[in-house]
């Protein structure tokens, strides 16, 4: 049987369904970058890649040295190709410009290089999670410096998402809008291979994640929702569910998309000033498209996450998705 390449797959992609040449090229560039960061990732303490550096990004967090490694990998890999009109990452405060010596494209490519990165030093799965979006208008052309506002455009605006995992297997899981397909990493080649076609997130499930340990911080709905989950047959959804919390959202949204389940990160009281820890445009945006495209639900448990409209770059929300039943649940207890 022959085997599809991530290449093979983006150039049936432009016939079938007119995917431009240009976004085929920044997936690809994309996915090499991905394979360099899963080499990096892969050689742990033997690279002298483990452990914290001595910055912190704009949302306070200490930056791993794969946090950094990662976001350079990526700008160096798509500075030059003249597919991008700019970047946005995680890991850096403002909008990347593209230097001056190289051309500008139509897009905007959103990252954040390494999810996860509390379980890099514990060798748990850590993943990069990237979101492609047209630049508006035509910025690309202009020679004013690239502001916050091209970025600022609601997920459905998203012309491709996706995430490499960096796990057992390394995977890079993609969606062009037209389904979600996984591919493999085969090292010996070192191609990614079409290994999971059209994938779709079951309905209904019987797992759930959340980081348990922030329950006394939650909302009434959240509180009544997971006190269901928990009540199992003796309670009124008269189900037992299980639990699973990876704390890299990567990994538990692969699981998702696997099997099916539930993943929440809701707003708490810590900081009543933010809504949630994950990011809008870097995690909960490109995760969410995927999701749907492969028929589950996400949701701010008010919203749909697709629909808001981002204020600033780095804006957080609250997160719930997977199973369409289980996040039409959580939305109705929001509502009522
Ligand atoms: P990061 O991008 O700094 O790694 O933070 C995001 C991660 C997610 O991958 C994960 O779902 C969540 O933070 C875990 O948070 P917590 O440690 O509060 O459970
Ligand atoms: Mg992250």
């Amino acid at each position: 049987m022959s085997r599809v390449t991530l290449s093979r797959y983006l150039i049936e992609q432009t016939r079938s369904n007119n995917t431009p040449a240009d976004l085929r090229f920044l997936i690809e560039v994309v996915a090499r970058a991905c394979k360099e960061i899963s080499h990096a990732v892969s050689k742990g303490a033997l690279g002298g890649v483990l452990g914290a550096t001595e910055t912190e990004n704009i949302q306070g967090e200490v930056q791993k040295k794969l946090d950094v490694l990662s976001n350079e990998i990526l700008l160096e890999a798509n500075e030059w190709g003249g597919h991008l009109a700019g970047m946005a990452s995680e890991e850096m405060d403002n909008a990347y410009q593209i230097p001056g010596k190289y051309p500008k494209g139509a897009y905007l490519l959103v990252f954040d290089p390494l999810d996860g990165s509390s379980n890099i030093d514990v060798n748990v799965s850590v993943g990069t999670i990237f979101s492609v979006l047209r630049c508006p208008g035509e910025c690309f052309t202009q020679n004013d410096a690239l502001g916050e506002e091209a970025f600022l455009q609601p997920g459905t605006k998203q012309v491709a998402a996706g995430y490499a995992i960096y796990g057992p297997q390394t995977m890079l899981m993609l969606t062009l809008g037209n389904g979600v397909m996984g591919f493999t990493l085969d090292r010996e080649l070192g191609s990614f291979v079409l290994t999971h076609e059209n994938i779709r997130v079951p309905e209904t499930t019987s797992e759930f994640a959340i980081n348990m340990s922030n329950q006394r911080h939650w909302e009434a709905p959240v509180q009544r929702y997971v006190g269901e989950l928990l009540a199992g047959t003796e309670g009124p959804l008269n189900k037992n569910y299980n639990m699973r919390w990876i704390a890299s959202m990567v990994a538990d949204v692969h699981r998702i998309l696997t099997r099916g389940g539930m993943f929440m990160y809701p707003k708490d009281s810590r900081e009543p000033g933010k809504a949630g820890k994950l990011r809008l445009m870097y995690e909960a945006n490109p995760m969410s498209f995927i999701i749907e495209q492969a028929g589950g639900a996400a949701t701010t448990g008010t919203q749909r996450i697709l629909d808001v409209q981002p204020e600033s770059l780095h804006q957080r929300v609250p997160v719930f998705l997977g199973s369409k039943e289980e996040v039409e649940r959580v939305t109705g207890y929001h509502q009522g």
